[in-house]
């Protein structure tokens, strides 16, 4: 009977012991590993299991959201979708996801490499740790996955099936479109934000011209498929060392517009950046800031090289075809560079997002939630409340990364 059962601690050994390719992995006897679950996210189960050869992760979806708990119920084929988006991120960016080892649909069970000795890099940016070439390994990998992902490089055929097939994945996009696009905007049943912040809302929540831009950015996001977004790519989707970093949980997995996943990544930066104060002595403060503000501006200058070089080198599918362009004696560069544009300014509106987002409905980040001091915080969200309105009313006037990074060092000024 492979029918769903949550697993545990206690069950998962003998449940994976059962199956080859993850029992010679490990080694020796399933009575023998150790297990620990280890989940701090708000979906799933996530267990370390430790062989004497090999330790593995097997995260498995609960038929609910774990943060909520079974008042809301959310549907097991996650797993399918996350599985597929894994092997295809790792086809277009190979060795920036795990390995998977296993996966097993009925039990929205994947098992895959254990990361170690990564850390989340939300942890690693509150402790005032840097990663050696951060902004040049997610750029890449946003451009990337973004190309490879479009007609650009895809058949239109393949596009169209891949499209169909994510386009089953209703209730996590759904999840976007209200904690994300909608919440933040009224005063939803599950929103929360800091004591001292109201009057910052209700400016928000009055701006009729915020809520127009931010409904556009909602359209973009839910009808326009220009490629397989990782859909949820924050600063806890990101695994780090001091040299490395690599990509998990896409889960949230859909067919989007170009600038979502790096705009959502940009506004992590940014609230990690505003949250700083209450983290670093005033030594380390100014330093680790511009840091983590250079890393922005690398995330963005790699995205735009590599994007480039890909549209130059590898531009095969339906879009901009090199009959129209190379074919014709024309230099088939202004017109990404155009392109580029239009992604960045979209980018810029879905990081003023995200940044709302964070910090008025439910599942805020631990940049600010570990203050616990709300005299201490709420200043400091403000900053980020009003810099993220700011990008979404003004996304097109931003010229560069440098520009949006000025506007962060003002408003940290306040
Ligand atoms: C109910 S899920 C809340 C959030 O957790 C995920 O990581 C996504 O960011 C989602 O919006
Ligand atoms: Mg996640």
């Amino acid at each position: 009977d492979n029918s769903y059962k949550t697993l545990s601690v206690e069950t998962i050994g003998a449940h994976l012991g059962a199956v080859d390719a993850v029992r010679s992995r490990l080694g020796g006897n399933a009575d023998g590993w150790s297990v620990r679950e280890v989940g701090d996210g708000n979906l799933n189960l996530v267990f370390i299991v430790e062989g004497p050869d090999e330790t593995v992760i097997a995260k498995q979806a609960l038929p609910y959201v774990r943060l909520v708990g079974d008042s809301w119920p959310l549907p097991l084929y996650r797993a399918f979708y996350e599985y597929h988006a894994l092997s295809r991120q790792a086809a277009r960016d190979p060795g920036l996801v795990p390995e998977i080892y296993h996966f097993d649909e009925a039990q929205a069970l994947i098992v895959m490499e254990f990361l170690s000795p990564h850390v989340i890099l939300r942890r690693k940016l509150i402790a005032g740790e840097k990663v050696v070439d951060l902004g040049a390994i997610l750029g890449r990998f946003c451009a990337r996955t973004a190309f490879y992902g479009s007609e650009l490089y895809m058949q239109s055929a393949d596009k169209k099936a891949d499209v169909a097939l994510f386009a089953g994945n209703v209730a996590i996009p759904a999840i976007t479109e209200a904690l994300v696009f909608t919440d933040p905007y009224f005063d939803a049943e599950m929103n929360a934000h800091t004591d001292g912040l109201d009057p910052v809302v209700a400016d928000l929540r009055g701006n009729v011209d915020l809520k127009m831009r931010v409904q556009r950015m909602m359209t973009k996001f839910a009808s326009n498929t220009e490629t397989m977004l990782h859909g949820d790519l924050h600063s806890g989707s990101i695994m780090a060392t001091e040299t490395e970093a690599r990509i998990i949980d896409p889960e949230f997995v859909q067919y989007g517009p170009f600038g979502f996943d790096i705009g959502m990544l940009t506004a992590n930066f940014l609230m990690a950046y505003f949250s700083q104060p209450a983290h670093r002595s005033q030594a380390d403060l100014a330093g680790y800031q511009e840091w983590i503000l250079s890393v922005i501006e690398a995330t963005f200058e790699t995205f735009q090289d590599e994007f480039r070089r890909l549209w130059r080198d590898e531009r095969q599918g339906m879009f901009y075809p090199q009959v129209l362009f190379e074919g014709q004696g024309h230099d088939p560069m202004p017109a990404c560079n155009a392109l580029l544009g239009d992604i960045w300014t979209d980018a810029i509106s879905f990081c003023g997002i995200e940044m709302h987002r964070r910090c008025l409905s439910l599942a805020h980040n631990a940049d600010f939630e570990d203050i616990e001091d709300v005299r201490i915080r709420a200043p400091l969200e403000a900053r980020n409340l009003t810099m993220g309105a700011e990008l979404i009313l003004n996304a097109e006037s931003f010229a560069d990364a440098q520009a949006l990074c000025s506007l962060a060092r003002q408003y940290n000024e306040r």
